[in-house]
């Protein structure tokens, strides 16, 4: 029996995306790994920062276990239209807010042992849990880096619960994206302390995900502000040396959103790019924001050239291993119809796919790698490799004896650019 939301509704199709067709030794499937994310598509109402729910799904009002239920019934029947290997929650998406933890917790065990068994029978597994702190009141002012430790303690325990509920449903990555974690004022802050707890906190989850077995990675997910003034995980970078500072580097790794990038005032190719230099690419969130409104506007990927220079970055990277593609995407809030969520979905995997079979191209062709290797060329020589191993007065004694004078050479940025265009 089906909950009828989806009646009439055309399962997705497909001009990009084949799920087992194989590119570069691997199935599209599993080098892509798409994740349908619960909260944009199930949760969110429609509302914007200037009007309310335009959405009206049977699930709603989302504050009772019934309708929750309801809500799981209809998660699934998309995943199965989708084909989608993966999903992605916030405890706050699955299970109505109690307003206290003990109840918190257990319809969240309630929930997602309902989950667990939906997908006994589904294909669709978990990419990633993570806990929503930052939608409720009480998370106003931080949560690990809240200056009232009575919320770092909920933080603390509604963590577990989500890395709990994570580890039983079989999730691949335990996901920390800190929205509240920033300030509004510097006035009334002080960082440092700040930085301190929520460098703890996090030792105190990968503390944790070693003593339960957890075998997923621990990602955190950069973003400069929204909906705090700044956040702390600012962009890739600013995690790289939090991460190391605290200790960490070796156990977490960056969950990177192509909005929060342009954010950022970065391209999503130059965090991945980042991320892989430090050993630390975990997932992707690949959402585009508007470029006019500077708003996280969550959209559905549509550009396949932006698209394929980050898959091409990936594959360099070696893939995503336990990662995945998220679509941490929401329909825009006139796109009333069951069929809207549908095409979405199928869009950006077709998106997705062309940018990947691209990218893979570009490797294959090895163009740009050739460029490479002959624009850094001249650090293969005996005499460049010793000067890294050598020191300013020797390097000076050389630069006078030989009389090196450097020879400016072109960069050919336009016809990397022109050798790009002939992929995508
Ligand atoms: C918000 C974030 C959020 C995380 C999960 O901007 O992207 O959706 O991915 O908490
Ligand atoms: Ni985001
Ligand atoms: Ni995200």
């Amino acid at each position: 029996m089906t909950t009828g939301f989806f009646d009439g509704v055309n399962a997705a199709t497909f001009n990009h995306y084949n799920p087992d067709e194989v590119v570069l030794g691997k199935r599209m499937e599993d080098h892509l790994r798409f994740a349908v994310a619960y909260w944009h598509s199930f949760a969110w109402e429609g509302q914007d920062p200037f009007g309310g729910q335009t959405f009206v799904r049977p699930w709603h009002p989302q504050d009772d276990m019934g309708r929750a239920k309801m809500k799981a019934d209809v998660a699934f029947e998309m995943f199965e239209l989708l084909n989608a290997p993966f999903f992605c929650w916030h405890d706050a998406d699955i299970r109505p807010e109690q307003g206290n933890f003990a109840d918190n917790l257990n319809t969240l065990n309630e929930i997602t042992d309902y989950l667990g068994e939906k997908m006994e029978t589904s294909k669709t597994k978990l990419l990633w849990g993570t806990a929503n702190m930052f939608s409720d009141r009480r998370w106003m002012s931080g949560a690990s880096t809240n200056p009232d430790p009575d919320v770092f303690a909920f933080a603390a325990a509604t963590v577990k619960s989500c890395m709990d509920a994570t580890h039983k449903l079989g999730g691949q990555n335990y996901v920390l994206w800190g929205g509240r974690e920033g300030y509004e004022t510097l006035l009334n802050t002080d960082m440092g302390q700040e930085l301190d707890h929520m460098g703890r906190f996090l030792s105190m989850v990968v503390e944790y995900k070693h003593k339960i077995g957890f075998e997923g990675q621990i990602l955190v997910e950069p973003k400069p502000q929204e909906p705090s003034k700044h956040q702390y995980d600012y962009d890739a970078a600013t995690c790289a040396g939090f991460l190391r500072k605290y200790g960490l580097e070796n156990e977490v790794k960056l969950n990177l959103e192509q909005g929060h990038a342009i954010l950022a005032g970065h391209s999503f190719e130059h965090e991945i790019a980042v991320a892989a230099s430090e050993g630390m690419l975990g997932s992707i969130d690949m959402n585009r924001n508007d470029y006019q409104s500077g708003w996280d506007t969550d959209q559905f990927p549509n550009n396949v050239p932006e698209v394929a220079l980050c898959y091409y970055h990936i594959l360099k990277a070696g893939g995503l291993g336990k990662g995945g593609t998220n679509f941490d995407a929401k329909l825009r809030r006139q796109s009333l119809d069951a069929q809207d969520l549908i095409d979405a979905h199928a869009g950006g995997m077709d998106v997705c796919a062309r940018g990947l079979k691209a990218a893979a191209a570009m490797i294959e062709d090895g163009g740009l790698e050739d460029a490479l290797q002959q624009r850094y060329a001249g650090w293969q020589t005996p005499e460049a490799k010793a000067m890294l191993d050598g020191d300013l007065t020797a390097i000076t004694e050389r630069v006078l004896a030989e009389g090196i004078t450097p020879e400016p050479r072109s960069g050919r940025q336009e016809a990397l650019e022109n050798y790009v265009n002939k992929f995508v």
